[in-house]
């Protein structure tokens, strides 16, 4: 059901992706939710979360200082930079157990946040943004998640062939820098320039739309494609964001980005035993049953 995947990270053991799925934990440094707009606070607060979302069982901590929201303003690479590297230092220093991704599509910002010792590169516009991108990360032997986001699409070409060709791309851009097709991560984008009916046609088949042989990023927690079927806000949505999850791993997928990791999680699980059976360690004798 799942393809497996061995994804070497440097300095840390790789991504194993498979029957297994990871969480990765969504951590937003943006000043959005402060009303002080105070670098201090927007560090501890995210400093704290992502140590919840640890303890919690996140896989992966998912480092981002750009907001992709609709209606939000781009930021320029020298607040981004200030945004997320006290965090990624901090982390780091903590001794963090598990893998931090750096969300951004700027090569400067994913360069300097690899230094500092992220090791996966979440790029929204899939390599194609920046030609220096792929670079990067060949020169840092650093995975990619290369998602989905064709602007101004041709509505009239059926979207699964559209993203066939965009990924296409994106591997090919992957091959010239050297950096491999064995450290791509393809993702849907679910919510990036997709009506609401793409966007369940997509969670319902979006290996259809992905070149063969790839691991996936499945990402639609707490998205407007839940909101607009629910009539509810960000914060309802959780319920319809397990739903999601679920059907995407049983569709394929292999890694889940969420804001809430632990129900993720556990759903994820109970998804894992019914597909394959229960972890060995759990199966108790005949006899013991009850
Ligand atoms: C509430 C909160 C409602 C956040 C919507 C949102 C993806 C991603 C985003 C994704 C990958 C978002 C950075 C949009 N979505 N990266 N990033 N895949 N790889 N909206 O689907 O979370 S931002």
């Amino acid at each position: 059901m799942h393809t497996t995947h061995t994804i070497p990270l440097p300095g840390r053991a790789p991504l194993i992706l498979g029957q297994t799925p990871l969480v990765m934990g969504i951590l937003n440094v943006t000043p959005d939710s402060f009303s002080d707009g105070g670098q201090h606070n927007l560090l501890d607060s995210a400093l704290a979360h992502a140590r919840q979302m640890i303890l919690e069982g996140a896989d992966i901590i998912d480092v981002g200082g750009e907001s992709t929201r609709p209606g939000s303003e781009p930021v320029g690479v020298q607040e981004e930079l200030d945004r997320v590297m006290p965090v990624i230092d901090a982390l780091v220093a903590d001794g963090i157990g598990v893998p931090l991704s750096i969300d951004t599509y700027k090569p400067l910002v994913a360069d300097q946040a690899i230094q500092a010792g992220a090791t996966i590169i979440n790029d929204v516009h899939g390599l194609q943004g920046a030609p220096q991108m792929a670079e990067v990360a060949a020169l840092h032997d650093v995975p990619v998640i290369a998602m989905h986001w064709q602007k101004d699409r041709d509505t009239t070409r059926p979207l699964f062939d559209d993203m066939q060709d965009y990924f296409t791309h994106s591997i090919a851009l992957a091959e010239r820098a050297g950096m491999g097709r064995n450290r791509l991560i393809l993702d849907p984008g679910f919510g990036f320039g997709k009506s609401l009916a793409e966007n369940y046609q997509l969670l319902a088949g979006f290996l259809a739309a992905c070149p063969r042989q790839f691991p996936i990023l499945i990402g639609t927690s707490r998205k407007s494609m839940i909101g607009k079927l629910l009539d509810n806000t960000p914060d309802q949505r959780l319920a319809g964001t397990i739903a999601t999850t679920v059907l995407g791993y049983i569709n394929g997928g292999h890694i889940f980005r969420v804001h809430d990791v632990r129900a993720n999680r556990d759903a994820l699980r109970v998804a894992q035993a019914t597909l394959y059976g229960p972890p060995a360690g759990l199966q108790a004798p005949p006899a013991e049953r009850g």
